[in-house]
């Protein structure tokens, strides 16, 4: 049979004219279609009030003498209203569509266990009701806010060249080493959830000099912290021929390009969210070692020593001292990872930042070791067995460039930008160990 292709040539009878937010006085006595879903509708007389929402904006549809099925236009539903734009008398409203026709497209039939147009349901409930929750305006501000600054974070690597990839999520052997990782059934071996791109980023060193990733890692950590998922983005990025100096200089430049671009495209956003989001603090950002942290900490009463890690009590006492950005540098070296480089005058540091805001890791990183040799001693000093790596070191045997590069906790950057203490607020379906579902 032939197929005649006039006959499937603009079929769509769902299409609308506008998105509500492109609505404005030019558009005054003309014929608009609305597709969108109802917010309220209010009965007076002849007269019916249907405000009708969609993803960008709210607006206000008059029904003159039109018979309602109430039963069908129920809040949430969604409808396609036609009709003639009009100035508007109500104090909410610029303008009104006088319809002519509203269909119901798709009714909602379930009672929307949140509300809306207020801030008061309980996160939980929100998070068990995740698509819904996007209807609250605040709510979808901070993912709009959110597409922002993965948008320029990805617009400000590119411009310094960096290449972007995608690495394996399904991998073979642990990545970084440590415990934390979720195992699961491949065909008929075992293999682990990638914990971060660390490997698989460093290898690309060799041919691309420049790389970064936005991907989602995995971590089986059991803590149930306001800070903690399972399922966390980070945006890693890895160069060559720099050490950890130029990566902090280059996180300072990115957080400096992402505070612009919110407060140039997201004003309406971040006045929801976050209306207390200002001007950057100066940059550079301070930087305190790990050494002088040990002092502060010892000033105010605390027994710490070197080489003990610094605990979540910790660095709440100096994140009070500090609610801003900052970097902690030279980290003893048996705190990092086996790929971290020493410091070159004293090998019981390393060249190695975390990058916080107050209380909160932003981000880690750090110089790399490029000495395949080294890196096996390394290993084998951590308890690791370095014939698991055989692949990763053949790689560093291949003429591996010196390196540096860090990874990015893009939710808990979020949770800074949009002041909030819960890691949730900024993921649209959190894992953590009580939530797998939705
Ligand atoms: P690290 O393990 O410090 O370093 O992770 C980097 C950043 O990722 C974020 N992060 C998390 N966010 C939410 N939930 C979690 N469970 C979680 N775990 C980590 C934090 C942290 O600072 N490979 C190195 C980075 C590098 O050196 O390039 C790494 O993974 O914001």
């Amino acid at each position: 049979m032939k197929l005649n292709l006039k006959n499937l040539e603009n079929k769509n009878k769902f299409s609308r004219t506008h998105f509500i937010c492109d609505i404005s006085s030019k558009l005054l006595g003309q014929y608009l279609v609305i597709c969108g879903w109802i917010e309220r509708v209010i009965k007076l007389k002849k007269l019916t009030f249907v405000v009708v929402c969609d993803n960008t904006g709210m607006l206000q549809v008059i029904l003159k003498n039109q018979i309602l099925n109430s039963t069908e236009v129920t809040k949430n539903s969604i409808i396609q209203v036609s009709g003639i734009l009009q100035k508007s008398e109500s104090h909410e409203f610029n303008f009104e569509l006088n319809s002519k026709s509203i269909a119901v497209i798709s009714k909602a039939t379930l009672h929307s266990p949140l509300d809306l147009r207020s801030n008061i349901s309980h996160l939980d409930t929100r998070l068990n009701s995740r698509a819904l929750d996007m209807r609250n305006p605040k709510t979808a501000s901070i993912f709009k806010i959110r597409h922002n600054v993965i948008q320029s974070i990805r617009n400000f690597l590119i411009t310094q060249k960096f290449l972007e990839i995608t690495t394996p999520k399904i991998i073979g052997n642990a990545t970084e080493g440590g415990a934390n990782l979720f195992t699961l059934k491949y065909f008929n071996n075992n293999a682990y959830l990638a914990q971060s791109p660390q490997l698989y980023k460093e290898q690309m060193m060799l041919g691309f000099d420049r790389v970064f990733e936005i991907s989602t890692f995995y971590r089986a950590e059991k803590s149930h912290t306001l800070k903690h998922l399972s399922e966390f983005t980070s945006v890693d990025f890895e160069a060559a021929f720099v050490d950890y100096y130029d990566i902090m200089n280059l996180i300072e430049s990115l957080i400096k390009k992402i505070y612009q671009s919110i407060i140039d495209n997201c004003k309406h956003d971040t006045d929801l969210v976050n209306p207390k989001l200002q001007n950057l603090q100066h940059i550079p950002f301070k930087k305190f070692t790990y050494a002088k942290i040990l002092e502060k900490l010892q000033d105010n009463d605390i027994k710490i020593e070197f080489g003990d890690d610094l605990l979540d009590s910790h660095l709440k006492l100096i994140g009070n001292m500090h609610t801003e950005f900052y970097f902690i540098i030279d980290w003893p070296l048996s705190l990092k990872p086996f790929y971290i480089h020493e410091k070159d005058e004293c090998e019981e540091l390393s060249q190695s930042f975390d990058f916080q805001y107050a209380d909160v890791e932003i981000s880690s990183g750090g110089t790399r070791l490029y000495d395949a040799q080294k890196i096996k001693n390394r290993m084998t000093s951590q308890g690791l067995d370095y014939t698991d790596f055989i692949n990763h070191l053949n790689v560093f045997n291949w003429g591996m460039p010196p390196h540096a590069g860090c990874g990015i906790g893009l939710d808990r950057l979020m949770m800074v930008l949009l002041n909030t203490k819960n890691i949730r607020e900024t993921v649209l379906y959190p894992r953590d160990p009580n939530r797998l579902h939705p």
